[in-house]
């Protein structure tokens, strides 16, 4: 379940309070920016009023000018000051805005991908791929458009409603009330709009989440559908998926679209009140010719931002949706948080599991009751059939997973006591499906000890038994590996793996599977360098190829979640049970 968040931006704003000094500022500006810009058109009213009353103008009061020429001298010495700070304080308004959308979007990206990094490997694997993602990438940045666009919109038409007002409230009460009755009905409008709107506007997201997920699927998987040439097939999927996208979007469009004239109907009418009922009060003289001027043009601006008020609703309510996902994205909790305990040095790598029980989610146990020891400095085998649980035991010993019941020791110690850089600083594991990223083969390497020399790199290279090839690669250690590895062979990318956990020099080496992917003679080449390695550390193996496995101190044979039987090779084929049947299939003695 997800953590729900009840007011966004109130706990945005909580949480960021270091940028309110710099939201104030922006404010600021983009009042003085809002005052700057009503002037002129007060200064085209008092140009009329000068023309049409002399001496007896409202500039002649207030300056105490008599001459015309000179009272429109002052006016345009005025409008050149306004306009200069007008375009001043626009720049900084712009610029004050932009740096704080963009400074609040940098800090949460950081801060929710780093809590996203924390989180325990369970709760990525039980989320539908992207959909972190899209947190991260969609949701920050559609938070940036309502920082960066919809909030300052927000404010100007605001201040544009109370510095028209006032204006107005000035010149005439009841000129003011048909100017602003096109208001509440245009607000009133919107919010009706937005509630219809939002449906279609979710509809459209999830097809273009479907859109999105079907292309970056098939893109993933484009060697197997090329390989049953499905093309065809894809082709026509994909085009159904866009298809419904365009209509979805295109019943939002014609839904939104009609929202626009409706508003222009309403600025009409309160338009033609102004224009008309305040003519016929200046022909009655009850109304300044020039204040009737600056009145029309104050109603058209006034109401023209208006028909832009559900675009900005509409911003505001997607970036508050995506910023109550980004929020419950950082207050999903760490369950499994790291301990405070630190081990003595050096780290001896003895493991055990104490009656552990374990499984994945709300699903069964995948282990049961499972007691293992493996002393320090030996090389323990885990083997059993697929599905039996290894790849499970091993998660639990790096703590990926806390187990159901039961406890995990490392050196004696509970492993959920011991920080991370005691646990999984001690290991270096090999896993199953081996990740590399992006980067040089020494850069991949070296990536658990980015201080590494060239030499240590080399030496590393060479237990894992892969020095040779990486020579023969163009550009050697310097050679470009693509995005999980492509650039590579399935072995190759084992052996790379294998010398980046050797690099480490760890006091537990954790091998899952790590050489399954090379042949024979390689293989064979690797158990040596391991065992020398092993003489340093205590090392856990897991393996289909008994012959991998033949010379551990002891075999665990797991079956079902349980152990079936353990001892070492030749007392496991001595006993005659699951693993010596298990030795003869794969020496070919017998047929299974
Ligand atoms: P594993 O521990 O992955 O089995 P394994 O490593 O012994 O198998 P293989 O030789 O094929 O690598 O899985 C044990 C059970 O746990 C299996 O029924 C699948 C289940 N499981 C999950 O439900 N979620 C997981 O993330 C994993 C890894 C396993
Ligand atoms: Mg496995």
């Amino acid at each position: 379940m997800e953590p729900v968040i009840e007011r966004p931006l109130g706990a945005l704003w909580q949480r960021y309070r270091r940028y309110r000094g710099r939201f104030a500022l922006a404010v600021l500006m983009s009042t003085v920016n809002k005052v700057a810009d009503v002037v002129p058109e007060l200064l085209i009213g008092a140009a009329v009023d000068v023309v049409v009353r002399g001496s007896g103008s409202f500039v002649a009061d207030l300056l105490g000018v008599d001459s015309r020429h000179s009272q429109l001298a002052w006016l345009a010495a005025i409008n050149v000051v306004v306009w200069v700070v007008e375009s001043a304080s626009e720049y900084a308004a712009a610029v004050l805005w932009r740096g704080l959308s963009q400074g609040i979007e940098h800090d949460l990206r950081v801060e929710a991908y780093d809590h996203a990094q924390h989180l325990h490997l369970g709760w990525h694997e039980s989320r539908a791929s992207g959909s972190t993602l899209a947190t991260l990438n969609d949701d920050v940045n559609q938070l940036e458009r309502m920082l960066d666009v919809g909030l300052p919109a927000i404010l100007q038409t605001a201040l544009n409603v109370l510095l028209v007002g006032i204006v107005f409230a000035i010149a005439s009460w009841q000129l003011l009330l048909y100017a602003f009755l096109p208001i509440p009905v245009i607000i009133l409008g919107s919010l009706v709009f937005q509630r219809r709107l939002e449906p279609l506007y979710d509809r459209v997201r999830g097809a273009v989440a479907d859109l999105s997920g079907a292309l970056s699927a098939n893109l993933a998987g484009i060697a197997t559908i090329k390989s049953f040439t499905a093309e065809e097939r894809e082709r026509a999927r994909v085009e159904q998926v866009s298809a419904a996208y365009r209509d979805t979007n295109l019943r939002a469009i014609r839904a939104s679209a009609a929202f626009v004239p409706l508003v222009r109907m309403a600025i009409l009418a309160g338009f033609t009140c102004t224009l008309l009922l305040g003519g016929w009060a200046t022909l009655d003289g009850e109304l300044e010719l020039g204040l009737y001027s600056v009145l029309v043009f104050m109603t058209q601006r006034l109401l023209w931002p208006m028909t832009d008020v559900a675009e900005v609703l509409d911003l505001y309510q997607r970036g508050r949706a995506s910023t109550a996902r980004i929020l419950a994205l950082l207050a999903e909790p760490v369950t499994v948080p790291a301990g405070t305990r630190a081990l003595d040095r050096p780290v001896r790598g003895r493991v055990e599991l104490r009656g552990v029980r374990a499984g994945y989610a709300d699903g069964p146990d995948v282990l049961h009751d499972l007691d293992l020891v493996v002393p320090a400095g030996e090389t323990h085998a885990v083997v059993g059939s697929t599905g039996a649980g290894k790849s499970s035991l091993l998660r639990l010993v790096l703590r990926f997973d806390d187990p159901r019941a039961g406890q995990v020791l490392l050196d004696g110690t509970d492993v959920r006591e011991l920080d991370w850089d005691s646990l999984r600083g001690s290991i270096g594991y090999v896993a199953q499906d081996v990740y590399l990223f992006s980067g040089t083969i020494a850069e991949n390497i070296a990536y658990g000890r980015p201080d590494a020399t060239p030499a240590e790199v080399r030496a590393a290279a060479e237990a894992a038994a892969a020095a040779d090839f990486i020579d023969r690669l163009d550009g050697g250690y310097d050679a470009w590996v693509g995005e999980r590895g492509v650039t590579l062979s399935g072995g190759q990318r084992q052996r790379i793996a294998l010398a980046r956990a050797l690099l480490r020099d760890p006091a537990l080496l954790v091998l899952d599977e790590a050489t399954s992917a090379v042949d024979n003679e390689t293989e064979a080449a690797i158990q040596k360098s391991l065992r020398r390695a092993g003489e340093r550390c205590t090392t856990i193996v897991v393996a289909h190829r008994l012959s991998t496995v033949r010379h551990a101190h002891r075999i665990w044979v797991l079956d079902g979640g349980r152990v079936a039987e353990a001892g070492t090779h030749d007392e496991l084929v001595a006993a005659d049970g699951a693993y010596a049947a298990l030795w003869r299939v794969q020496t070919g003695e017998a047929v299974a």
